[in-house]
């Protein structure tokens, strides 16, 4: 049984059980325990996530949740933080890939040049891997694909040699990708091989390419590579496969690296960021836990005070889906007519089409999580990124930063006022029912940024 089977079957235990008391929990704590030892996960992990659970398994419920609803919703919270790790990076200037043999390293260096150039890099692979017939050609074929630059040396036979004849020829690039030949990581000529070309190329950033089917292998071989060049990133193949990635997760664990990227099939686009929500609900195959954790995200609009609704931390997912309310009712006008304020939204915002409402989620889509939530952080050289990576003018991010500062204004006008006034004379209730309003509840359903 994979991982993702294990646990969803530790979950299924606490759903079906006909009580959910401390012995339930206690029993799925038991099965996920053994889900993550057997895909060897480290005792400690395990254990600190054993603990997080049953700790919070029986404090107070938010909003209308069952307690089996709590249960679920904080195991698989739990989850996604042991997975979660480290951001994927933005801006790498090197990476050396690795792996064994048909991990996914050539195609993943194209995968990755394609990535990083719709976000505005100027990128150039290495073929670095001189074993392989044909790895030059392969390579070179991707890179054409992906629109990025190509350097190799035919029929050289020293891949260090490759390297530095690169780093002399690749000058003016954002980033360098090298590719490296397949090894099975015990091979103590290849494993030599890789090491010297570390020593030319230097790379901050080392990447282990690992198939989602490698299962028990995973330890061993992320371990010999981890203590050849030191791994700091993991990319998982074949996530398009029936295997889910287990052994991937062990490679993590073994070499306290962070999974970047995840690859779905074997075309350039089949391939994305990693994100720990939703690899977890993959390989645990959860369509029916997305209306469960929708459910949560509910009930925690419902708990906040008008207050924290309007506090601080208006940001680009608030403001998207704000505007797709807006879009239906109007609620902020209406709201501040009621208030008495003077506020209004403007018109291009009410009557902003479809068509705009698209363009603007696909540019929000390509912000970084820590864009979206925190706006402050768009400089130039960011908003001309974002609309790169979009394909967007940059006149639209401008107008989508625009629209977002004069409803940032309005939250704060309501702020205001809300402390001021309205929290006497209306009663919180009544007022968060309206912020609730405002939320766009029903919207907010339906449409989900990445
Ligand atoms: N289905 C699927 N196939 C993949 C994926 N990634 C790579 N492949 C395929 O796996 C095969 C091997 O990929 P390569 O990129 O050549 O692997 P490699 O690590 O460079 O292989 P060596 O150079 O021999 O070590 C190719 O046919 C790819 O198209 C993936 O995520 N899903
Ligand atoms: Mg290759």
């Amino acid at each position: 049984m994979g991982l993702g089977d294990a646990l969803r079957k530790a979950i299924d235990k606490i759903q079906g059980a006909g009580t959910v008391d401390k012995e339930a929990v206690k029993e799925a704590v038991k099965e996920i325990q053994r889900a993550l030892i057997s895909s060897n996960v480290d005792t400690q992990t395990v254990f600190d996530l054993s603990k997080k659970i049953e700790e919070k398994a029986f404090e107070e419920i938010k909003g209308e949740m069952t307690r089996r609803e709590h249960i679920v919703k904080i195991t698989y919270d739990s989850l996604v933080e042991m997975l979660g790790g480290k951001e994927t990076p933005q801006a790498p200037k090197k990476i050396l890939l690795c792996g064994l043999f048909g991990s996914g390293k050539t195609t993943g260096a194209g995968k990755l040049g394609l990535y990083y150039t719709k976000r505005g890099k100027k990128v150039a692979v290495i073929a670095g891997d001189v074993y392989r017939p044909a790895a030059y050609e392969q390579l070179e074929t991707n890179a054409k694909q992906a629109g990025i630059d190509f350097f190799g040396i035919k029929g050289e036979k020293n891949a260090a040699k490759v390297v530095k004849e690169a780093l002399k020829k690749l000058k003016g690039y954002d980033l360098l990708i090298c590719d490296s030949a397949g090894r099975s990581a015990l091979d103590n000529a290849l494993v030599k091989e890789i090491k010297e070309i570390d020593g030319v190329f230097e790379a901050e950033e080392k990447w282990l390419v690992i198939g989602a089917d490698i299962g028990n292998l995973a330890k061993k071989q992320a371990q010999a590579f981890h203590n050849a060049v030191g791994i700091n990133g993991v990319i998982i193949t074949r996530m398009d496969g029936s295997s889910k990635g287990g052994g991937a997760l062990v490679a993590c664990n073994e070499t306290g690296a962070s999974v970047y990227f995840i690859s779905t099939g074997e075309k350039l686009n089949d391939f994305e960021a990693f994100d720990a929500n939703r690899y977890l609900s993959r390989i645990m195959g959860y369509g029916d836990l997305e209306g469960l954790l929708e459910k949560a995200r509910e009930a925690e609009i419902e708990q906040m005070s008008p207050e924290q609704m309007l506090s601080g931390n208006f940001n680009f997912r608030i403001f998207y889906e704000q505007l797709k309310a807006t879009k239906k009712i109007g609620p902020l006008n209406k709201i501040a007519e009621m208030l008495g304020l003077s506020v209004k939204m403007p018109k291009e915002m009410l009557e902003m089409g479809e068509e705009k409402l698209e363009g603007f989620k696909v540019i929000i889509d390509s912000m970084t999580e820590k864009e979206r939530l925190d706006p402050e952080l768009l400089s130039r050289t960011r908003v001309e990124r974002i609309a790169k990576g979009s394909g967007k003018k940059i006149e639209e991010v401008r107008e989508l930063v625009k629209q977002f500062k004069t409803m940032k204004k309005m939250f704060k006008k309501f702020k205001g006022f809300a402390n001021e006034r309205t929290m006497k004379k209306m009663g919180e209730r009544d007022l968060a029912k309206m912020m609730q309003q405002m939320q766009g509840k029903k919207a907010m359903k339906k449409f989900r940024l990445k």
